[in-house]
């Protein structure tokens, strides 16, 4: 026994870093991001995400674990295994960084440093803080105008939203969950971020744009707005379809009573204002009512979801006991329900 009691140990022991790396067919960049990126952690995983090329391959022989996707689950996907795996892995700090040679592991220091110090719980390599990296104009609008619309609906600011090189610290680990499968994750994780209340910090990144871009830039900039319409109808249903629903209805009122008022004076029905005043309100009335439903099966998914996780979390538990001792006291009747 040494004389330090082992809170002392605990302050010394060395925090463990780990880098997930979500792949598809990446066999050409994978070797040389691994080989770097081992470097600057204690281990590499890469998440392969059904790639029809040597990605996997050739990550294991640079010195990664390889977990693979049966099938292309998307990037979203890929993300919750890395953070699950991090979870498992008890990492004291996972980075996640592109399979694609885009960033550069020799960054990976500095995305660390805030989580090491306990200056934050979320790091986020941003391309936009210093005028470093040479992006094409149209991807740097693109990323821009994703960003902003990330920021406003999330109420969380980030300066990069859309960046894939991030790190997290085993709270942000703990407490951060995601949905989306595709490349909204980036967005999805600043809700969950907001949410959480975690501290984020955003550090300068270099990023390099050799190749030409691989998806079409205005697919996947309206793929990415379209499901952050989504993440905030689900958030905040009420408020997203019943301000402007009231509002509606409130103009239709208006009409009404110009109606109202032209009749009691003329005589005359005012077909124009009629018609406006009808089609207004009930607009407004759908929306409110999407609204009120929206809302309405948000309350009841909460519900749900929260059993549910209760149930992976019990399975999860009984998996790690059964991994390290061959105990299994939590499967309990589970097997009789239909
Ligand atoms: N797991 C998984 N990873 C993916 C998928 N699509 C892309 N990736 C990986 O996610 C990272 C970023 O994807 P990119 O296609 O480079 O996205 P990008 O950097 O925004 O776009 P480019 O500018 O065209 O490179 C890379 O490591 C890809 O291999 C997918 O469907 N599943
Ligand atoms: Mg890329």
């Amino acid at each position: 026994m040494s004389q330090h009691g082992p809170a002392s140990e605990q302050a010394k022991r060395k925090p463990q870093v780990i880098a997930a790396i979500p792949c598809l067919n990446e066999e050409r960049f994978i070797g040389s991001v691994v080989l770097k990126t081992r470097k600057h952690v204690d281990s590499v995983i890469v998440i392969d995400d059904g790639s029809c090329d040597a990605t996997a391959e050739i990550s294991a022989a640079a010195g990664a674990k390889v977990y693979k996707h049966g099938e292309n689950r998307g990037y979203g996907a890929a993300i919750r295994t890395a953070l699950a795996k991090g979870r498992r892995m008890h990492a004291d700090v996972l980075v996640v960084l592109d399979g694609d040679g885009q960033h550069n592991p020799s960054d990976i220091p500095n995305l660390v440093k805030p989580l090491i110090a306990n200056k934050a719980d979320v790091v986020v390599g941003s391309r936009f803080l210093e005028k470093k990296s040479k992006s094409p104009f149209y991807r740097r609008l693109g990323q821009q105008a994703l960003t902003v619309a990330t920021n406003v609906a999330s109420g969380q600011k980030v300066s990069d939203s859309q960046s894939g090189f991030r790190a997290y610290s085993a709270k942000a680990l703990k407490e951060l969950t995601l949905t989306e499968s595709g490349m909204s994750a980036s967005s999805e994780m600043q809700f969950a971020i907001s949410k959480s209340g975690l501290r984020v910090v955003d550090v300068p990144i270099d990023v390099s744009y050799l190749e030409s871009a691989k998806r079409n830039p205005i697919g996947h900039g309206v793929g990415v707005l379209s499901r952050l319409l989504v993440l905030v109808s689900l958030r905040q249903p009420l408020l997203l379809f019943g301000t402007p629903g009231v509002i509606l209805m409130a103009a239709g009122l208006g009409f009404g009573i110009r109606v109202l008022a032209r009749y009691s004076e003329t005589r005359e029905l005012a077909i124009g204002n009629a018609l406006g005043m009808i089609l207004l309100f009930l607009a407004g009335l759908l929306a409110l009512f999407s609204g009120l439903m929206l809302q309405a099966m948000k309350e009841l998914m909460r519900g749900g979801t929260a059993e549910l996780a209760r149930e992976m979390r019990e399975y999860a538990s009984g998996m790690e006991s059964e991994e390290s001792g061959r105990d299994r006291h939590h499967h309990h009747g589970t097997d009789s329900m239909s």
